[in-house]
């Protein structure tokens, strides 16, 4: 399986996140990918290859073109504005202020597009947001082209932006970019499967109503794990989307025993849909050791778990979402791509 890696991650190194009240080092760093390519190199699972630049057009595919000019401009704006900090929302349209427009005010505007405080926008995040996409692009058109699967190392991560918001650590859904390209290249059907411990409530919203994308997220109940607001099992599409989306909310503690059999179902979901391409939002952070993340696989369950999602036996790309056990984080996610390799006839 070859892998997709662009250094340009690295421009994406906020200083702060708001956890617990609090400014911290941001979990989602460079260090992670760091790890994973470490580990790659160790127990090498075929090449590491640079993206292609796709240009805006296919994240316009998911993203509005308002919502893609504020991340273009949130920075430079905020600093303009004489703020200190990195850029933080903090003032939202919500339930008792539902005005639907953007403000002028770079300060209002951000809140506009922020689902949640904790991710800040700095110099860098643009451009790496981008090439992230064009990372998982890249692995979608290695597949498109023949190959049975590919690997798309990216950070920031992206199954919780949604058509127009940011947050969670996420800027541009790389997922729905992805699924979305194989629609566009002619895909009848596409399948998206979120193995992360928090809802893909980004890819979720993007495809609601529509009937060539099956999305399906295994995660933390809603009502105890980010992202809070969405993941219900009874969220099950809109429209001529109705039963295109699959919600497995699972418990806090939930160890490998209660995650599996979610997962087995989730593979007769996709089977039974009959998908030309599957793409995996891998995150890793269903791992006992994740420190902020409530689930309890161990390392070797992300083996097990490669070798079932091989038996879809579809195409599939890999695009790398959380997981934050930066020690164990590059064994976890290479376990799930070496048993997938494994299950892989
Ligand atoms: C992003 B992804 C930590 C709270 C974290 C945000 C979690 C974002 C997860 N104090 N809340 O899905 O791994
Ligand atoms: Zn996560």
């Amino acid at each position: 399986m070859k892998t997709v890696y662009s250094p340009d991650h690295r421009l994406r190194d906020a200083k702060t996140e708001l956890s617990g009240g609090v400014l911290v080092p941001p979990f989602e760093s460079p260090v992670r990918i760091d790890a994973i390519i470490a580990e790659l190199e160790a127990r090498p699972l075929g090449d590491i290859v640079a993206p292609q630049d796709h240009g805006l057009a296919p994240l316009e595919r998911v993203h509005t073109t308002d919502y893609l000019t504020f991340l273009a401009e949130c920075w430079s704006e905020w600093t303009a504005a004489g703020y200190e900090g990195e850029a933080i929302a903090n003032t939202w349209p919500s339930r008792a202020m539902p005005l639907d427009r953007p403000p002028a005010e770079i300060g209002g505007r951000i809140g506009y597009y922020a689902l949640a405080a904790e991710t800040s926008i700095n110099e860098g995040t643009w451009v790496a947001a981008q090439v992230a996409a064009h990372v998982a692009l890249s692995a979608g058109k290695i597949v498109a082209q023949g190959e049975r699967s590919a690997f798309a190392l990216c950070r920031p991560p992206g199954h919780h932006a949604a058509t127009d918001m940011f947050g969670g650590y996420c800027f541009i859904n790389n997922a729905a970019v992805c699924a979305q390209a194989f629609i566009d290249d002619g895909a009848r059907r596409v399948a998206t499967l979120d193995v992360d411990v928090h809802h893909g409530n980004g890819t979720q919203q993007i495809f609601y109503d529509r009937p060539d994308v099956l999305t399906v997220s295994i995660h933390g109940d809603p009502s105890t794990t980010f992202p809070y607001f969405l993941g219900e099992a009874t969220e099950t599409g809109a429209g001529a989307g109705r039963g295109c989306n699959v919600n497995y909310p699972l418990p806090a503690g939930t160890a490998y025993d209660r995650w599996r059999p979610a997962l087995d179902d989730a593979l007769e979901r996709i089977t039974a849909f009959d998908p030309e391409a599957v793409v995996i939002s891998l995150g890793v952070d269903t791992f006992e050791k994740d420190p902020i993340s409530p689930f309890k696989l161990k390392s070797e369950d992300f083996r097990d778990y490669g070798r079932r999602l091989a038996s879809l036996d579809r195409p599939t790309v890999f695009v790398m979402e959380g997981g934050y056990a930066v020690a164990e984080l590059g064994a976890n996610t290479v376990n799930v791509l070496c048993g997938f390799e494994e299950g892989t006839i």
